[in-house]
């Protein structure tokens, strides 16, 4: 292999040799992780079929690669698929019957990328608070004002529950509005839609968090969204600011494992599941067991993004490798899962 000419200028020549040492490291991580793989074959091929079948439905390298390293050792095949599903069941923290937005009441924010159904879920939301505690028990907010006619599509939905609807201008707009509204048991915000990427994303945490009320935010996460769009958005909207989320479009994803995947290494609360645009019938609360019966069953013909059968080592060995090689993960999966051995 050449490693630049002597003519080169030495910044030139570093980059160059800095960029075949990378190469070399790549090359020597993909064979070891073979040699894992083979081994880890060899001596748990239960093991090396749960990975597989998490990373042919679309959960993570890391996430899967977490749990199965916390899967105890000399399970078969059907042991270590009910241990599996037990140790996704056990990470994903869903709200309970009785504990939900509607029964609880409160103030809470819809937040969340274009298009993702903030509106619909707000309209899901409103009319299933106006059936169980009636219309006045309910008041709706929006901000947006950037987009011509935007709020009409609320003010519609308000119409036809009877529900006041609020179009604020900015944070004292809000407080203000939020004060005359002290008796409501639920008031829903529904924010602007905004890519992850925009920088306006700060301004709308501001207003949200400047307003005197306490202000719960739920992010909503598109199911049908790709694993690393998923990931930025929860990365961009802050987590740690979030009180849960809802996934929404379940119904047009062919693989609701990405998602699952993000709410589960962020440990995002799970507070309801939308699947459909049918309001108010398509929300539900979150049932653990058919989520993760779901997610776990094969995705339904062949998909170009499904490795082959030799690919799964390449695979393992791009994302940081089989254990033994630490992977960058920017989260752990830290409840123990531990509980569930035996
Ligand atoms: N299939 C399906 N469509 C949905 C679901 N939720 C919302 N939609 C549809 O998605 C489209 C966008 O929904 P909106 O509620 O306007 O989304 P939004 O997040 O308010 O959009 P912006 O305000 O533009 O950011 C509409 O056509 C909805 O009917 C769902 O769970 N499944
Ligand atoms: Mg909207």
């Amino acid at each position: 292999m050449e490693t630049g000419s002597k003519d080169a200028p030495p910044d030139l020549m570093s980059q160059e040799i800095i960029r075949e040492i990378k190469f070399l490291r790549g090359m020597l991580e993909g064979q070891l992780s073979g040699f894992a793989w083979g081994e880890l074959q060899r001596e748990e091929p239960a093991k090396v079929e749960a990975l597989r079948h998490m990373l042919s439905v679309g959960f993570s390298p890391l996430l899967s690669r977490q749990l199965l390293d916390k899967m105890p050792s000399g399970y078969d095949l059907e042991k270590s698929l009910r241990w599996l599903k037990a140790a996704l069941m056990h990470n994903l923290h869903v709200v309970k019957a009785g504990d939900d937005i509607v029964e609880c009441g409160g103030v809470y924010a819809l937040t969340g990328p274009t298009g993702v159904g903030k509106t619909t879920t707000v309209a899901k939301l409103a009319a299933r608070c106006t059936l169980k505690h009636g219309p006045a028990s309910l008041a709706l907010i929006t901000t947006d004002t950037y987009r011509i006619g935007a709020h009409e599509q609320l003010r519609i939905y308000g119409k036809i529950l009877g529900v006041p609807v609020y179009v604020i201008k900015d944070e004292a707009d809000l407080q203000f509005t939020l004060s005359d509204l002290q008796n409501k048991h639920l008031i829903l915000i529904d924010t602007v839609g905004m890519s992850q990427r925009d920088r306006r994303l700060s301004e709308q945490v501001a207003l949200l968090s400047g307003a005197g009320r306490s202000i719960k935010r739920l992010l909503l996460l598109s199911a049908n969204g790709q694993g690393s769009t998923l990931e930025d958005v929860v990365r961009s909207y802050n987590k740690d600011d979030m009180d849960g989320c809802i996934l929404t479009k379940i119904d047009e994803a062919i693989s609701i494992a990405p998602a699952l995947d993000v709410v589960i290494r962020h440990k995002l609360m799970l507070h309801y599941i939308a699947n459909g645009q049918r309001v108010p019938e398509d929300l539900h609360l979150p049932n653990p067991v058919y989520l993760v019966d779901r997610v776990l069953k094969p995705v339904q013909g062949d998909s170009p993004f499904t490795p082959l059968e030799a690919e799964y080592p390449l695979v393992m060995a791009a994302t940081g490798g089989l254990s033994g090689v630490e992977p960058t993960a920017y989260t752990e999966v830290k409840r123990d899962v531990g509980a569930l051995r035996g």
